[in-house]
């Protein structure tokens, strides 16, 4: 069958004829119920309620989503399902599970997460329970344990490398929208509001600052440290209570594990930027975050590891784990300011800001996350520990 742009009845049809499927959803096809809950920028995604279960149905568009006159290729699909096949196994119960692939249309079938909701919801409408952080922080350290060098041998890297290494198409995105766009002036920039304006002109003229995006863009570009989730933010992440899942890994590419970590805490970043008030309940998360990650880290590579783990005995090996971990501490720092600045005055803009009661709470907020966006960016790669991180957030 080729490829068509599903409806809710195509849909049906479709499920109609996957015996496996169907058996989830039980009864007959007309007695299923079908909603269509698009949210993300890139693809369309229906809920799927039967008398026995539900399904989770997300298809590829031709385009973007959210501006059908930008073309984007199909495949980000066969990304997004491999990597949810290659980490899912080292993550138990972090994602949802992974049903099934259609490769002619483009579309993934997954466990419907139906009492999850959106973490960046949850921390809008103050709703999220403490300790998510933590989840995610052991994520990214299970995911590197699976595909990273530091613990497997080289030849994962590599294969990982052939699977993941065209999905040029989204890996183009992150080079535009996070580390070229904001620092020019473009058409994809939206039209930043009046009291912002300065400030916009100010970073696309700072040669100083151009030079470390220059450098983060080099890191993103080449380093092969581990496969990313690569758009690790709080929309790509589902809560029920204390369960976390990992959703949305279509930009999955190999590149430095910090980028993962940045984007993360980055978008934590910019929710204290709007919401100041929960400075405390934040620091805990990312202090969690670092702290979880840190550790699931250095005990699974104090274990065993890949080639460099072989060549040292078990002193030098700390002293290798600790210079991974700062290297990967130093991209958190880079990966993290540039996703301030580009969720502010980017395409990709982010609805923490829409807590702001006041249009001057909300240029506060703005100007605060480019202020330390941009501090990060350029003083990240000097920086020595997580608190450091946390003192340049004021935190
Ligand atoms: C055109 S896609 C814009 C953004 O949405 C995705 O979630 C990524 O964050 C991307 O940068
Ligand atoms: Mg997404």
């Amino acid at each position: 069958m080729t490829y068509r742009i599903l409806d809710a009845s195509g849909l049906r049809d479709w499920l109609a004829q996957q015996p496996d499927l169907s058996e989830r959803l039980g009864s007959e096809a007309a007695d299923w119920s079908i909603r269509e809950v698009s949210d993300g920028n890139l693809n369309t995604v229906f809920l799927v309620d039967g008398p026995v279960g539900a399904l989770c149905c997300k298809q590829a568009l031709p385009h973007v989503r959210v501006a059908p006159d930008w073309p984007m290729p199909l495949e980000r699909a066969l990304y997004e399902s491999r990597y949810m096949q290659t980490v899912a196994p080292a993550a138990p119960g972090l994602m949802p599970e992974f049903l099934a692939y259609d490769a002619d249309l483009f579309l993934i079938v997954m466990e419907c997460l139906t009492a999850h909701e959106v973490l960046r919801s949850a921390l809008i409408a103050d709703r999220a329970l403490p300790g998510f952080s933590a989840v995610i922080g052991t994520y990214i350290a299970r995911s590197v344990q699976a595909t990273g060098w530091v613990n497997q041998p080289f030849e994962t890297g590599a294969r990982l490398l052939e699977q993941f290494s065209g999905n040029t198409a989204l890996t183009r995105i992150t080079v535009d929208l996070i580390l070229t766009d904001p620092y020019r002036v473009c058409d994809r920039n939206p039209e930043p509001e009046a009291g912002l304006r300065e400030d916009v002109t100010a970073l696309q003229n700072d040669q100083n600052l151009h030079q470390a995006v220059g450098r983060l863009q080099e890191r993103f570009l080449t380093v092969r440290q581990a496969l990313l989730h690569g758009d690790l933010h709080t929309g790509s992440i589902m809560l029920d209570g204390s369960d976390v899942r990992v959703i949305d890994g279509e930009f999955a590419t190999m590149g430095p594990v910090g980028f993962d970590c940045g984007l993360y805490l980055g978008n934590l970043a910019l929710h204290l930027c709007a919401v100041p008030h929960k400075a405390t309940f934040l620091r805990d998360e990312m202090l969690a975050f670092w702290q979880s990650f840190s550790t699931e880290l250095r005990s699974s590579l104090s274990k065993e590891g890949g080639d460099q783990w072989a060549l040292s005995g078990p002193a030098s090996r700390q002293d290798l784990i600790e210079t991974f971990l700062n290297g990967i501490l130093r991209d958190t720092a880079g990966f993290c300011g540039l996703e301030m600045v580009r969720r502010t005055v980017g395409f990709a803009q982010v609805a923490d800001y829409g807590v702001c009661s006041t249009e001057k709470d909300r240029l506060l907020a703005r100007q605060k996350a480019l202020q330390i966006g941009q501090t990060l960016v350029v003083q990240g790669a000097s920086l020595r520990s997580f608190s450091d991180i946390l003192s340049l957030m004021g935190l």
